[in-house]
């Protein structure tokens, strides 16, 4: 028996828990779960996640969700030695610390992003704002000429950050004035050999998907 791992690919937690079950090599069975069509909703789902959200692990019977949650399971149980979660404390808090920042980055995506998509209406301008200095914070602070966010090596640092990404490219985030963050994406498209697998989501599909969840809530 495997890990059930329950995901959507329009998620961006789901795909930095798909990037990391692909880059520790972990045999999962991947279970897609249709949000737009409600199927988080469903008993059997409810039963493993009565907060219906994913991405979910279920680990012979051990369910776990919220995605940094999931990521750091997983390597502290199966790969506790990988770089992906160093064990330097120092280095660790670092993970950590990006780790945070991400859940701080993504509200301030959605705080962009939802009015257009919902209402119709824009965003206001203090949000606006708040997302373009995380973003010259990323570039600025964070990334710099790095190669990766935490020391010299790939984290889930770099994971967890880059499974925003697609939502800043469908949404049409302006990223002109980010060069370092976009080198780093660059950089992780060219790395990383599941980068397409994961994120390579059309503009068609994703604006009929958009379409299917407006119509559901
Ligand atoms: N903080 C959570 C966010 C999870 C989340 O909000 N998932 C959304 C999709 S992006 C979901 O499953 N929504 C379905 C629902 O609430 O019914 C994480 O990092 O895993």
């Amino acid at each position: 028996m495997t890990i059930d791992f329950y995901y959507n690919r329009f998620s961006g937690a789901s795909r930095a828990v798909y990037m990391t079950i692909r880059q520790l090599t972990l045999d999962v069975n991947f279970k897609p779960i249709d949000l737009a069509a409600g199927e988080q909703l469903k008993p059997e789902f409810l039963a493993i996640n009565p907060l219906h959200i994913v991405p979910t692990i279920n680990d012979h019977g051990f369910a776990l969700w919220e995605s940094r949650a999931i990521m750091q399971y997983l390597c502290n149980r199966y790969a506790p030695d990988s770089t992906l979660y160093p064990t330097d404390p120092k280095q660790r808090a670092l993970v950590d610390r990006s780790l945070n920042f991400d859940l701080t980055f993504l509200n301030q995506i959605e705080d962009v992003v939802s009015p257009p998509l919902f209402t119709g209406t824009q965003p206001s301008p203090d949000k606006v704002t708040a997302l373009n200095n995380s973003l010259k914070n990323l570039d600025q602070v964070l990334i710099k000429q790095n190669k990766y966010l935490v020391g010299d090596q790939l984290t889930l640092a770099d994971l967890s950050l880059l499974g925003y990404w697609v939502y800043l490219e469908r949404f049409h985030i302006d990223l002109s004035a980010y060069p370092n963050y976009k080198r780093w994406v660059a950089g992780l498209q060219a790395e990383l050999p599941y980068f397409n697998e994961v994120n390579d989501i059309s503009q068609a599909e994703w604006d009929r998907e958009m379409a299917r969840y407006k119509t559901a809530t």
